[in-house]
């Protein structure tokens, strides 16, 4: 397997804070057109999510599915990659051909497993549990889908931590970046908020000012609370949605803009093509935490909170 990742980093970036800081204050916008209506239905919380609910295959088709854009409502079965975990072997690792556990570079406490704990449909769920420390990490990751929807990439899934973020820098989804070194794109937390991370440069997003840092979102604690991204290649745009809300801070765009992509735009020719999706816990100098993931999609086209 290919994963290069260099090791550790304890070091925060704080690049942005020779940024004058101006309109940092804008913590998100409506909803666009990737996923506009339907978001907000989803709100079965914690812990149970109805018994009998799906559970086809590891393509679950238990619902009814997002609004992407108005069109018509998705069926998880359709997507290339969509899995509600009910299929999985409670107590086991995530597979079903589907997802390899993985610990790059080095292994330590950090554990995966499918779990009953908490789920956000069903009754499965995965459960991380990742300690502080670089090689406490660990991951669960796809390797065949993302890399071959083509130039622009949603990604979703529905998370579930069970503290809040601390000040370090965390990972908990890293891409590798096959136009980028090889290094992983990471979205993870920092300043206690959700953030993303360019491995090669540590460039952050948004940048970690206090400005930047108040353009993002801090995460729910013990709520499950759904991720939706945007990769586009060619245009090196990255957007980020939680609970169906587009975060202003979590934006890439055409223009550098202060405490936001400014500090990505450090890069101007970024143009990213991810080849794997993993998702579990890295900590370098921040917190370990007991996270639940569930109802992981991606497709080529807007997903949506539903399933
Ligand atoms: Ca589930
Ligand atoms: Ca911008």
């Amino acid at each position: 397997m290919s994963f290069t990742k260099k090791g550790a980093r304890a070091r925060y970036l704080f690049v942005g804070l020779l940024l004058a800081a101006c309109g940092g204050e804008t913590a998100s916008k409506p909803p666009t057109s990737a996923n506009s209506s339907a978001t907000g239905s989803n709100t079965s919380t914690s812990g149970n999510g109805g018994a009998g609910a799906s559970g086809t295959t590891t393509m679950s088709s238990s619902t009814t599915g997002a609004g992407a854009g108005g069109s018509a409502p998705i069926d998880c079965s359709d997507l290339p990659l969509c899995d509600d975990f009910e299929d999985a072997t409670l107590g086991g690792p995530p597979g079903g051909g589907l997802w390899l556990v993985v610990t790059p570079n080095c292994k330590g406490s950090g554990a995966v497993v499918v779990d009953d704990a908490q789920a956000h449909s069903g009754n499965l769920s995965v459960r991380v549990d990742g300690a502080s420390g670089y090689c406490n990490h660990i991951f669960f990751a796809n390797q065949d889908t993302i890399g071959s929807l083509g130039q622009r990439i949603y990604g979703r899934m529905h998370v579930y931590f069970d503290a809040a973020f601390g000040g370090g820098h965390t990972t908990f989804l890293a891409m590798k970046d096959d136009a980028d070194g090889g290094k992983d794109l990471r979205m993870g937390g920092q300043n206690e908020v959700y953030m993303w991370n360019r491995e090669s440069d540590d460039a952050t997003l948004p940048v970690m000012s206090p400005a930047g840092s108040a353009t993002s979102v801090k995460p729910s604690v013990n709520a499950w609370q759904c991720i939706e991204f945007m990769i586009d290649g060619p245009t090196g745009e990255l957007k980020t949605w939680v609970d169906g809300v587009l975060v202003a801070g979590l934006v890439v765009d055409g223009e550098s803009t202060p405490d936001i992509d400014s500090g990505w735009h450090s890069k101007p020719d970024w143009m990213p093509h991810v080849s794997d999706i993993k998702i579990g816990w890295e900590a370098y100098g921040g917190n370990g935490i007991t996270m639940w993931v569930d109802d992981i999609a991606l497709d080529s086209n807007p997903i949506g909170c539903a399933p």
